[in-house]
């Protein structure tokens, strides 16, 4: 009886305890110039289940939600996501162009170099809930690319 019982105790736990880990990598945030209140953060994601990214905050922006950008005929446009699939074992890019996190209402500008710590929330196929820190690095483009469109359309 008591053995049974312990064994079903450590189940419990060990359920629990399971960590989700989505990889994160080259993750970097625009900088801004003083006065401006909006920038985007853009990543990649790996994860190794099928997980949503439903949602993101960071200290420094008031507002931050999940874009998408699109073309819609000659003109980019944006519009905030509720989740971000990601299949298990893909990457799936963050970049300028495409799905991004958008910083809002800063209260601070992002300074060249300096670092910005995102919580991104994900949501699992059983519909759990788990987040993850992220550190953003800040920099006046991408890595690879530039993009300016992103500043246009704010
Ligand atoms: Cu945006």
């Amino acid at each position: 009886m008591k053995s049974k019982f312990f064994i079903a105790a450590c189940a419990l736990l060990a359920s629990t305890t399971f960590a989700q880990n989505v990889k994160v990598s080259d993750a970097w945030a625009r900088s801004t110039v003083q006065g401006q209140k909006a920038s985007g953060a853009f990543m990649t994601l790996t994860s190794d289940q099928p997980v949503k990214l439903i949602g993101v905050s960071a200290a420094v922006a008031g507002v931050a939600q999940i874009h998408e950008m699109k073309m819609d005929g000659n003109i980019m446009k944006m519009a905030p996501v509720n989740a971000l699939d990601l299949p298990a074992g893909q990457a799936v890019a963050l970049k300028p162009g495409g799905f991004h996190v958008m910083l809002m209402d800063l209260k601070a500008p992002l300074s060249k170099d300096s670092q910005v710590d995102l919580t991104l929330t994900f949501q699992d196929a059983k519909g759990k809930n788990f987040t993850q820190t992220v550190q953003a690095k800040v920099g006046t483009q991408a890595p690879m690319a530039s993009d300016a469109a992103h500043e246009h359309m704010h």
